[in-house]
Order: C-alpha cells, then structure tokens, then sequence
C-alpha cells in the first residue's frame, strides 16, 4: 500500500504549490515512491478524526501503514531516510544535509513568515507600515547571510538533498515578494529546485487539485 498524504482540498494559494504538501509530494517524487493524497477541508481538519492525526488541525500528515506523522520537515526526514535519493551515503554528509533542513525551518523560514503574517494578517493595523520595512529587512538579513554560503554552488552541500528540497520548499514563499530577486544566485537556486523533473511532477499534482487541469507550459 503506497503511503497516504493529506492536502487542502482548496488551497488558499490556488495552486501555486505554496501549502506544505508540496515538500512531501516533491520528497516522494524525488525518490520514486508512489503516494495517494487525501484532501480535507479547513472545517474537517479540525475534527477528532484529522486531529488525531495532526495534533494541530494543519496538513500535511502522511500515514504509511501503521504510521502516522505530521510536519513536513518530520515527513521529508523520514521519506528520506527510508529512500534513497535525498541523503548522501557518508555520515558527515548526511548529517550535514539534516542541518540544512533544520537550517530551512528553524532559521530561514521564520521570518519569511513573520513576513506573510504581516501582510496578511496585520496590513490593516495602523502600525503596519511602520513595521512591514523592519519584517522584510529580517527577510534579507536571512537571505544576504544564505546567499554568501551558497556562493556559485549549485546546492548547498555538493549533491542536492533534502536539505536543498527543503531550503527551495521554504525560499518559494518569496518569490512574488521581490526580495528573492535581490539575491540572484538564490533565486537561480530556486529556479534550480523548480527545474527537477520530480519538482515539476508534484508541483503538476497539486496545480491539478485546484484546477482539475495539468499546468500550462
Ligand atoms: N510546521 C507545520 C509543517 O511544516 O507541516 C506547519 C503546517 C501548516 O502550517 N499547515 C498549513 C495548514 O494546515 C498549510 S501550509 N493551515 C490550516 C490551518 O492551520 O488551519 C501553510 C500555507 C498555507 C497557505 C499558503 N498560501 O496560501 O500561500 C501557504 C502556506
């Protein structure tokens, strides 16, 4: 039985592969495992059922026979454990690429979504343009600090891994904010992520959820 993934039946970024099933879809393509996904609605992951999966109500969760998890960073880890494909064989390697994973979620995207918050969540506070500058300067101070490591490497650490899949999954979020753009070598870096064929085959699932359509071009 492949494993189970949930998904937004109607993502609230209609389709553009913002919502954290990505990272899972993309993990299992990267590694040539088949998957089913069921969809919830915002109303059913709050029930008991989906709550007893997800402690929190979110997607994505991922059952696989009498596992049951939930956070896609916990997800992708163990999809990349158990598939070969997005950790390296050395042990320094591979636990370096498990940095970069924490590194995507701990460090990197925190403030990318203080910025989203900000946006969303609190545009119409009076306060809100006075903050908004000190919320993207945060942003950048990540991305000057990001950019700098990578350098003109393709990945972050020699071969790509899940650590780059998720550093990609995490930096996406910016892209329609511009700041991505003042870092060229990141937003080549995503464009890179984006390229892979295993990128465009997830991305292709979850555009077609939202609209029952493969994506154009
Ligand atoms: N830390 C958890 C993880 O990594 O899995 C976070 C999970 C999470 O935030 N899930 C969100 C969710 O279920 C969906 S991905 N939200 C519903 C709820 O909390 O009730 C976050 C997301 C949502 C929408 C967009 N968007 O529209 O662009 C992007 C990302």
């Amino acid at each position: 039985m492949p494993p189970t993934i949930t998904a937004f039946e109607s993502s609230p970024d209609r389709g553009r592969g913002l919502a954290r099933d990505m990272r899972v879809r993309w993990a299992l393509e990267e590694v040539g495992q088949p998957y089913e996904v069921r969809l919830v609605s915002f109303s059913a992951m709050k029930e008991p059922a989906h709550r007893a999966l997800h402690p929190f109500g979110q997607i994505p969760t991922y059952e696989e026979g009498d596992l049951a998890l939930f956070e896609s960073g916990a997800i992708v880890l163990h999809i990349a454990e158990r598939h070969a494909g997005l950790l390296p064989d050395d042990a320094n390697a591979r636990a370096r690429a498990i940095a970069w994973m924490f590194a995507a979620l701990n460090t990197v995207e925190p403030p990318i979504l203080e910025l989203a918050t900000a946006r969303l969540l609190e545009g119409d506070k009076p306060w809100s343009k006075e903050r908004l500058p000190l919320v993207k300067d945060r942003v950048r101070d990540r991305l000057k600090q990001l950019s700098a490591r990578l350098g003109d490497a393709d990945w972050l650490d020699g071969t790509f891994s899940a650590g780059d899949l998720m550093m990609v999954g995490v930096l996406l979020r910016l892209k329609a904010s511009g700041l991505l753009d003042e870092y060229p070598n990141l937003a080549a870096y995503v464009a890179r992520g984006e390229a892979r064929p295993a990128f465009k085959r997830a991305f292709a699932a979850q555009w077609a959820v939202f609209t029952g359509k493969p994506p154009i071009g």
